[in-house]
């Protein structure tokens, strides 16, 4: 399966929700005046949108219309997915990794799928041929190693662990060592994420950070901020947090597969632009896909 019938399976039931009510907008209107733009402004919020995106996408349209003279509800289908598009573009989704080694950082709260996003970008890095090696920096408990471990023997990639409750900066340091003496390609490091101490956890990025930072100065460094699809607007919430404790690169956002609001995916694009870099449709190795606007938006509408 391509990328295509892949997001398009993944997402079935943002899909079905969407063009159910959209259909319902563009067909049912012959023409498309004030209750046009208000009933698709309610679908996309529907979607998952935000209010504050769904509106700026509805006014864009508006914008597009008037100055093109569409007439066709038909053909503001058409002028929407092309915004719609726009409003995901908002930067490069391809990894930064060229250096040898370079890091990707993976954080995010508790149970949003960090682990498992990083045992599938270290099976599509490894099948690319790469040396991966994953670093264990969530010692809160020590079942998260294991997870990551079971991860790192399935897809061929190496690990670096200490015992549970160890400071995770110096996993992170032991793992880098590790790296540049084993000719790693790429670093991820995996980390706990206890939002509820926000203090302690930005102590903590900054501390993993700053390691990173003083052992590879010149590497590539992604930092990829992992939310929950099915948590809808409150993971814009958990995202503006941790935008203000790290420096995020990237979103990927998870179990997509789970829900009818898949529209989260251009909510966040709008108000944090951020490129969102990977989706997950899965619990699955493959079940994560690269993510493309033009591609998803298609699958979507
Ligand atoms: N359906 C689905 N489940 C997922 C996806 N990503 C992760 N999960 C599941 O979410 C749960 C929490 O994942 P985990 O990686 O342990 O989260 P972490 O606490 O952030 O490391 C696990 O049961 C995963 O299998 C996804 O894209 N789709
Ligand atoms: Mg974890």
């Amino acid at each position: 399966m391509g990328f295509f019938d892949k997001i398009k399976a993944g997402m079935s039931k943002t899909r079905e929700a969407l063009s159910n009510t959209l259909d319902s907008v563009f067909s049912g209107f012959s023409q498309i005046d004030d209750d046009f733009y208000d009933e698709l402004e309610e679908c996309l919020i529907l979607a998952d949108l935000g209010v504050d995106t769904a509106a700026k996408a509805t006014q864009r349209l508006r914008q597009v219309v008037k100055e093109k003279h569409l007439k066709d509800p038909a053909e503001a289908k058409e002028a929407l997915k092309k915004i719609l598009v726009w409003m995901l573009e908002v930067g490069d989704v391809d990894l930064k990794i060229s250096t040898k080694p370079s890091v990707i950082l993976v954080i995010g709260v508790n149970g949003v799928g960090k682990t498992t996003t990083i045992g599938k970008i270290a099976t599509q890095l490894t099948k690319e041929g790469k040396n991966v090696l994953l670093v264990a920096g969530d010692t809160f408990r020590a079942a998260a190693a294991d997870q990551l471990q079971i991860w790192a023997e399935r897809s061929g990639a190496g690990i670096v662990r200490q015992h549970e409750g160890a400071d995770p900066a110096s996993v992170v340091y032991d793992g880098i060592q590790a790296a540049k003496a084993r000719g790693v390609d790429v670093i991820i490091i995996d980390t706990a994420g206890r939002l509820h101490n926000k203090t302690n956890l930005m102590n903590e990025l900054n501390k993993i950070s700053r390691i990173v930072e003083r052992e590879l100065p010149e590497a590539d460094k992604e930092v990829l901020l992992v939310l929950d699809g099915t948590t809808g607007q409150n993971g814009l919430i958990q995202a503006r947090q941790f935008q203000q404790i790290a420096g995020v690169t990237g979103v990927v956002l998870t179990k997509l597969d789970g829900t009818a609001k898949g529209g989260i995916v251009i909510a966040v694009c709008d108000a944090l632009q951020i490129p969102v870099k990977f989706v997950g449709v899965g619990e699955k190795a493959d079940d994560l896909m690269p993510f493309e606007p033009k591609d998803f938006v298609e699958a979507l509408l």
